[in-house]
């Protein structure tokens, strides 16, 4: 049946018409390893090489057969999907599978445990929502053992054993009246009122610049890019950006934003005022190797430092796993080849096998908060299909000793080194190629200042990156995005069954571009 309103536009139209705008509003029919199938005006199949992987999404390629094979014995077998709040075997094989995998490549013994979600977005917000019901708690405890220490010196006063003396009346800014008594209640006032008003106050999370760790409303104000974000702070939590380049600004920024309750306790015949430290910072999250943000592995000095500041801040240190994990960067967890010890990880994207939605955030035992399982939940998390399908992917990941992990890192390096002779051929053109493993960026010199008058206005509308992608499209059958926040930047996230012959063909596709900018052809670079 098709509805008259199936003849107009309605699923998001704008974003069709701005894909249509550079040649990419394709409509592809089938999907199979790195292979994507359009249909020509002829209604015959055309392939297109998949560089994109569903931003990361398949790590094992479109439709692979051993995960094809278990969604179907799934659905045969007429497997429970949604039996909520029953027990759930799978899901607890799918931690037990990462907690091995935790404790080879993290260092650690300690296990964590698993809080499945349906989306990488979903995951850190529960893992800042997690954070965060922490943070209040130790708040609480805080204020609790003030309000405690208030009372026994109230009675201290009462007594006559103790009385206020006139250096903490004036550093709370209060007369001194002859009254003992009267004196510590303006003084008790006073540290109330402050107190009150820090607690008043909503924490902060860090977060490298370049950061992406989702678009929902919490999530979105860990993501860096201003576009994405500013629009909404009003409805969240805010961070504090730390400089890739300068890990010493952590430091920096945890000192500039300290708070303090304060305290009033006995010593002598003197009531004492105190400062105590208030866990301002919910977390500090970060993604090994940044990805939406133009591909930028972090480095070992940064994280060092990121896991110094958090321990003495006693602040929980989350790796956002969802786009660099899954074996892409050649290792099961990308932090790991930088020596990353998190607290939490999230993950998602290549978990679900590419046919499933699924996600999940692990914490470390020790920072655990077991009720937290009865605050938060969602209808989807944790289902059978999915939970089982994600289960197939860890034992295709882990099997044969990490050969998909070898195999990664031996594609990504051949892939890259095509790339780098392309870079090598057009030293004007192409600025850098980075990344790890097969999670790897092109990044094309500024053409802003271009003597072709396409080419400049596409470069200075920030279009650069898209135009480049539908020529690529159009006369490479290639198909690759810039990333959104760095858009001179190209993606390359294939999966692990990348050929030789796939990699020639994604270089002969960035010499094309290359050629084309060289000589300034912008008709030829947007089709027209
Ligand atoms: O599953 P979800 O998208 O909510 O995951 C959020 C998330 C992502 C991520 O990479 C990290 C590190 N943390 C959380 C997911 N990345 C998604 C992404 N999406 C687009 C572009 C990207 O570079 C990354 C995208 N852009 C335009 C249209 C659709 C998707």
């Amino acid at each position: 049946m098709t509805s008259s309103a199936a003849q107009q536009d309605l699923a998001e139209p704008h974003l069709r018409q701005v894909l249509a705008g550079v040649g990419l509003d394709v409509e592809y029919v089938r999907a199979e390893g790195n292979t994507l199938h359009r249909l020509d005006e002829n209604g015959r199949s055309v392939p297109v090489l998949d560089m994109m992987g569903g931003f990361g999404s398949l790590i094992l390629g479109h439709h692979h057969p051993r995960i094809v094979a278990r969604a179907k014995e799934l659905l045969d077998a007429r497997v429970p999907v949604h039996a909520q709040f029953s027990r759930h075997p799978y899901a607890n094989e799918v931690a037990a599978v990462l907690n091995d995998i935790v404790h080879r490549e993290l260092g650690t013994t300690e296990p964590y445990h698993a809080i499945f979600a349906n989306s990488g977005a979903e995951a850190v917000e529960a893992a800042v929502k997690h954070a965060e019901f922490d943070r209040v708690q130790k708040v609480s405890a805080l204020e609790a053992e003030i309000v405690a220490h208030l009372e026994r010196t109230w009675e201290a006063v009462r007594g006559g054993t103790a009385r206020v003396p006139g250096d903490v009346l004036a550093a709370l800014e209060v007369d001194a009246p002859a009254d003992p008594l009267a004196g510590f209640d303006r003084a008790a006032a006073e540290v109330q009122a402050r107190n009150a008003a820090e607690l008043a106050r909503p924490p902060l999370f860090l977060t490298p610049e370049g950061s992406f760790h989702g678009k929902l409303v919490g999530s979105v104000q860990l993501t860096h890019n201003e576009s994405f974000r500013v629009p909404f702070r009003s409805l969240a939590a805010q961070s504090r950006f730390v400089p890739l380049d300068d890990p010493g600004a952590i430091v920096k920024i945890a000192e500039r934003e300290r708070r303090h309750l304060l305290d009033l306790t006995v010593t002598g015949d003197r009531v004492v005022l105190t400062e105590r430290p208030l866990p301002v910072f919910c977390a500090f999250v970060l993604e090994p190797i940044q990805g939406e943000g133009g591909i930028h592995p972090l480095t070992a000095e940064f994280v060092r430092e990121a896991r110094r500041v958090c321990d003495a801040l006693g602040c929980p240190l989350v790796a956002d796993e969802i786009q660099s994990g899954m074996g892409r960067s050649g290792a099961f967890f990308a932090g790991s080849l930088i020596g990353l010890r998190p607290d939490y990880v999230t993950l998602a994207k290549s978990l679900g096998g590419g046919i499933a939605k699924t996600a999940v955030t692990l914490i470390r035992a020790s920072r655990y908060r077991p009720e937290f399982e009865l605050l938060h939940s969602s209808t989807f998390a944790k289902d059978g299909f999915s939970t089982q399908l994600a289960l197939t992917v860890l034992q295709l990941l882990e099997a044969d000793d990490g050969a998909v992990y070898r195999r990664a890192a031996e594609r990504g390096a051949r892939l890259r080194a095509a790339l780098e002779a392309v870079r090598t051929e057009y030293p004007e053109i192409v600025r850098e190629v980075r990344g790890t493993g097969l999670m790897l960026g092109l990044e094309f010199h500024d053409q802003s200042a271009a003597t072709s008058a396409e080419i400049r206005e596409l470069a200075t509308a920030g279009f650069l990156g898209y135009a480049v992608a539908g020529y690529l499209l159009r006369e490479h059958r290639v198909r690759i995005f810039p990333t959104g926040s760095a858009v001179n930047t190209l993606r390359l996230e294939p999966s692990v069954d990348l050929t030789d012959a796939e990699i020639d063909q994604v270089a002969e596709g960035f010499r094309g571009v290359c050629r084309v900018l060289h000589a300034q052809d912008g008709r030829r670079l947007v089709g027209a």
